[in-house]
């Protein structure tokens, strides 16, 4: 008896269990995305953009893994070739049924136009998943996408003329004209150019670095200090360009760049004239004056400095005495000039003809329209005492000696003359002071101890002296 119950509770066992069996292997899983939700749902070009979307087992059958989620930006709500695949997810954990999962995802907006988008959620797109609905599978949902779109608006220098070398404020102004926020960084860069267009030859006087974002309607107006480089004088265009390494994704990238014209000059410094006396007795005082003439159509800016070398020839080079140094640190507006004068001792040169050389901003400091005028020279004629006191030098023509004999003890005296146009060499007046007076040819008159000797000859370059010996 018990084992006739027990021999039937075990068939029924067998059959419950066998249908038991056979129902699970009809069961089904069946997935479909029930919500997403963008957050926010107006989103901007290379913003960041968190959304999720939840997927239900619909089924009676768990979902058993792999299967796999993604979801497209779409111009329209269907998927093709076109879309943008924004998030793939691989599903490895089985789903029961009544079951859900909600992942979330952040990515960045792509680079499309500004309009309506579609962010559309596709589940098990391998259709590795065996579903009771196939076509449940795809949910979209509308996506409106911003661009921003920097514009230069204006550019303008502190001075429309300007002078190399001095300073120049440049400002300009970008506005974004687009409908969404202008994310950081991006470069605006101004350039000096001798045209409207930027090129290879142009120079970059700014690269300021944005890292603040700019609102749709939002605008900037950075300045900045710049030195005016170092250009022929001209009509020259600064222009400024926005979003030099197109990091920004705008509505419109065809913006051209803005510029507006400036006028450039330049100094020119020319040296004019060095005087100086055209006899120098070595350690002796001599007088230097030099003028410096500003012919270019901008300011001279300080510093530079005048040299004057005593020279044997009219090139300036390492064999060259410097007599005199100036700085000058004063500004020099065009057609402005100065004449300065200084006294030297003339250095022991041997007698001779040398040059006294004038060159003004040796070191070129000062960016000039012409480097090729700084340099002006006059000829010296340069002697010693050799043994002789030199008692007056005077240059004639018609020159007059004046010589105090109190200081002279009673001895002979020479008149001598030289002729600074040949050559440095003396030779002897015919006539001699004694204690008995002159005798010349020429009129001396003088009473006591003073003595004028006024001499006659022709041409300007011509000296006597009275030596002692
Ligand atoms: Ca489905
Ligand atoms: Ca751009
Ligand atoms: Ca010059
Ligand atoms: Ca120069």
């Amino acid at each position: 008896m018990t084992m006739l119950v027990s021999r039937k509770l075990f068939l029924v066992l067998v059959v419950l269990s066998h249908l038991a069996v056979f129902s699970a292997a009809w069961a089904q899983p069946d997935l479909s995305p029930t919500a997403i939700t963008p957050s926010p749902a107006s989103v901007v070009t290379q913003h960041d953009v968190e959304f999720s979307w939840t997927v239900e087992n619909q089924g009676t059958g768990e979902a058993k893994p792999n299967w796999h989620d993604w979801v497209y930006l779409s111009a329209d709500d269907v998927v093709d070739a076109e879309d943008i695949l924004l998030v793939a997810v691989t599903h490895t954990q089985a789903l029961a049924p009544e079951g859900d999962y909600s992942p979330s995802r952040t990515v960045t907006v792509p680079n499309v136009p500004a309009g309506t988008y579609y962010l559309i959620v596709t589940i098990d797109v391998y259709n590795y998943l065996y579903e009771t609905d196939e076509g449940n599978n795809i949910r979209s949902v509308a996506i409106e996408i911003h661009t921003p779109d920097l514009q230069a608006v204006s550019i303008t220098p502190s001075s429309t003329s300007v002078v190399t070398q001095h300073d120049v404020e440049v400002s300009w102004t970008v506005e974004n004209q687009g409908t969404g926020e202008a994310k950081p960084n991006w470069h605006d860069w101004v350039y000096l150019s001798a045209d409207d267009v930027v090129d290879a030859e142009d120079i970059l006087l700014v690269a300021v670095t944005h890292t603040q974002a700019l609102a749709p309607e939002g605008d900037y107006s950075p300045s900045r200090t710049v030195t005016v480089p170092n250009v022929p004088a001209g009509t020259y265009y600064l222009i400024v360009t926005i979003d030099v390494y197109n990091y920004l994704y705008e509505a419109d990238e065809a913006n051209p760049p803005l510029s507006t014209t400036i006028e450039i000059h330049t100094p020119d410094l020319q040296a004019v004239s060095i005087t100086a006396s055209p006899l120098g007795v070595t350690q002796h005082d001599i007088e230097v004056s030099w003028t410096v003439e500003n012919q270019g159509t901008g300011e001279a800016k300080p510093n530079w400095h005048d040299w004057v070398y005593l020279s044997a020839d009219d090139v300036v080079d390492a064999e060259d005495i410097l007599l005199v140094a100036v700085a000058h640190t004063q500004a020099l507006a065009p057609e402005g000039d100065y004449s300065p004068s200084r006294t030297v001792t003339v250095p022991n040169v041997p007698p001779g003809s040398y040059y006294l050389i004038l060159v003004t901003d040796l070191y070129n400091y000062l960016y000039e329209a012409d480097e090729g005028n700084n340099l002006i020279y006059e000829t010296i004629l340069i002697t010693d005492v050799e043994g002789f006191r030199i008692v007056a030098i005077v240059q004639m023509p018609n020159g007059r000696l004046r010589i105090d004999f109190t200081n002279i003890a009673d001895r002979p005296y020479q008149l001598e003359w030289c002729n600074a146009m040949e050559e440095a060499s003396w030779e002897l007046e015919p006539f001699y002071i004694t204690e008995d007076g002159v005798e010349t040819q020429d009129t001396i008159e003088g009473t006591g101890a003073i003595l004028f000797i006024y001499v006659t000859a022709t041409g300007d370059r011509c000296f006597y002296r009275m030596v002692a010996q």
